[in-house]
């Protein structure tokens, strides 16, 4: 199969570190959205990245979608199966995507949309909720990390590090580190694992 995507997406990144955490071999096609778009509409008209390409062509997008497949794939998952565990997980990767999402708008509004078009109020929303999920994500990580060890780790683990490392490179004044230390320290744990190390970001 093939995963369809720039891993400067932190959709594609968490896609491609979970995958390799399944244990599933695929191959990586690092197609932009933006300086090939007929390229990948090619494979995925819709234009979503990530998308997969799977063994019998059958085309899926999302990333939540694609891990889900993945997992039934391989078998195994990357989610706590008891309901406590299961909750808790779900909060933190809802807000691990809640801070990709806002991140990867703010960056939209500041490099698709003309200057003279950019709209304050949206902006200062967003930024907000982006702040919100950090402030949340951090509260849940200094009560508890979840696990940085790539045997034990969960979905989590890699969609809040990824979404940390993502609003670092490229919304570094919306968030300081200096504000959000066991954010920081989490995802530096996780960023020098080999399964993160094998999907640079840039
Ligand atoms: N909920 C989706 C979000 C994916 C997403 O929005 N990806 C961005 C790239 S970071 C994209 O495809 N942007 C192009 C577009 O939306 O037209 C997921 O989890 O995969």
């Amino acid at each position: 199969m093939q995963l369809v995507g720039m891993l400067d997406s932190p959709y594609v990144r968490r896609t491609a570190i979970s995958l390799r955490l399944l244990g599933l071999s695929f191959e990586h096609r690092s197609i932009s959205l933006f300086s090939t778009f007929e390229q990948f509409s090619a494979i995925n008209p819709v234009v979503k990245a990530p998308t997969l390409v799977c063994d019998d062509g059958t085309v899926l997008m999302d990333s939540t979608l694609i891990i889900d497949y993945a997992q039934a794939l391989s078998g195994r998952s990357l989610m706590p199966a008891g309901p406590p565990q299961r909750l808790r997980e779900l909060r933190l990767t809802g807000l691990a995507l809640a801070a990709c999402e806002k991140t990867v708008q703010i960056v939209y509004e500041r490099k698709l949309r003309p200057a003279q078009k950019q709209h304050q109020p949206w902006m200062d929303r967003v930024r907000g909720q982006l702040a919100a999920a950090c402030v949340a994500l951090e509260r849940e990580l200094s009560e508890a990390p979840p696990s940085a060890s790539e045997e034990t780790m969960t979905q989590a683990g890699v969609s809040t590090a990824v979404a940390w490392a993502f609003t670092q490179l490229m919304t570094p004044d919306a968030v300081s580190p200096k504000d959000f230390p066991a954010l920081a320290a989490y995802s530096a744990q996780a960023e020098s694992l080999p399964v993160f190390l094998g999907a640079p970001m840039a």
